[in-house]
């Protein structure tokens, strides 16, 4: 057997992960350890939130952030074992002799993809709704308004994770599947614009005529609303099928799933940083570094994903060492963008240090009228934060 990584990238496909690699069955048995931790803490974040909420704290007043994690819980649960069935099956084709994958022993490569697409759409889920809850706490904060149509973001997120597990193969369809088939990836992947949509909706109607301000946090928020729709509109055109047989493993693909996934999960976390850093520490951190801290990211990020599109549209494979004459100049603003947002993000590690051992010190509140019962909590809490259960009337939840 050669030596080395495993050949493949990061969704493994037969039959060239079967190839070469010794480090092959360290590579399941670490996709076996985390599936296990993910699946251990999902089981934490449902047995906690079913059972230890405070009194008066119903379901339906819940912070947003919490809805999104019990959603994505349930993800976790339905979609690791299904990857952990996919590597087992290709570490028995590797060496107990099956052939599940194996055309010559009967079986069917393209069956992995299908496979481990029904782990992979809901994963993407998994990564982005936390980010959405964050979100969905800072912008009613910040526009001091309640949450605009809090309901329709809880059934939103129930029906995007639902249509998560039935879209897998709109990341296969250049492998050759019935029209049939195409048909109905296409159109239910195209539907999952419609629960985004009236996340997208709600945020902004909560901003409508709202008392805004613009710290740290909210503009990570802002930026992660605009920037993560510009995602979403490139995952719709990819969505459609036969536009998608002239973008596939292309990078107008990498642009997509760096803007959701950058733009949006890394800024919602950025954004969640700032806006909790002054309870966890007790202080506040510095805004003109935080502001520094944004503008930089936020510009050099466009810099960098933006003209991926571009390369894609153009012709521009992925996954290449090496890339044709034509496709120089949009690559080199790439790399300019991509040093300048690296070279950002230690302004973000100077601002975490810097807020850890001083500054200003923080108000219990931090956010003036922030709702949420981690605001009534001294910053930073307390061991064993509440010693007796919080008063029910000042339980407003998310949901002010
Ligand atoms: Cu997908």
């Amino acid at each position: 057997m050669p030596g080395g990584a495993p050949a493949g990238g990061w969704t493994m496909y037969p039959p060239l992960v079967l190839q070469t690699g010794d480090a092959f069955p360290y590579l399941i048995f670490a996709i076996h350890f985390m599936g296990a931790s993910s699946i251990a803490g999902a089981i934490n974040i449902i047995a906690t939130v079913f059972n230890m909420r405070a009194p008066g704290m119903t379901l339906m007043k819940l912070p947003l952030f919490v809805w999104t994690w019990i959603i994505t819980a349930f993800l976790l649960i339905a979609s690791i074992p299904v990857l952990a069935g996919a590597v087992t099956m290709l570490l028995t084709d590797k060496f107990f002799g099956t052939a599940f994958f194996s055309a010559a022993g009967g079986g069917d490569p393209v069956m992995f993809q299908h496979i481990f697409w029904f782990f992979g759409h809901p994963e993407v889920y998994i990564l982005i709704l936390p980010a959405f809850g964050i979100v969905s706490a800072i912008i009613p904060t910040f526009a001091r308004k309640p949450l605009f149509g809090y309901g329709s973001m809880v059934y939103a997120t129930g029906a995007i994770a639902f249509l998560s597990f039935i879209v897998w193969a709109h990341h296969m369809f250049t492998v050759g599947m019935p029209l049939a088939g195409e048909l109905f990836f296409m159109y239910t992947t195209v539907l999952i614009a419609v629960p985004t949509g009236v996340k997208i909706f709600n945020w902004i109607a909560t901003m409508w005529r709202g008392s805004m301000t613009f710290e740290t946090p909210m503009l990570f928020a802002l930026a992660f609303v605009v920037l993560f729709t510009i995602g979403g509109f490139s995952g719709l055109m990819l969505g459609v099928t036969p536009v998608d047989f002239q973008y596939h493993d292309t990078y107008f693909v990498v642009a997509h799933f760096h803007y959701v996934l950058v733009t949006g999960a890394v800024f919602a976390l950025m954004a969640g940083a700032y806006f909790w850093l002054p309870k966890w520490t007790g202080h506040m951190y510095n805004e003109t570094l935080g502001k520094w801290h944004f503008w930089l990211s936020t510009i050099s990020v466009n810099v960098l994903f933006f003209p991926q599109h571009f390369l894609g549209l153009a012709g521009m494979p992925r996954r290449i060492p090496d890339y044709a004459v034509q496709f120089s100049d949009f690559n080199m603003v790439s790399s300019i963008g991509g040093f300048v947002y690296g070279a950002s993000q230690i302004l973000f590690v100077v601002v975490v240090v810097k807020c850890a051992r001083g500054g200003e010190k923080a108000t219990d509140e931090v956010w003036e009228g922030a709702q949420g019962l981690e605001w009534t909590l001294p910053s930073p809490p307390p061991f064993h934060s509440f010693t007796e259960a919080p008063d029910p009337s000042s339980i407003t939840g998310g949901n002010r």
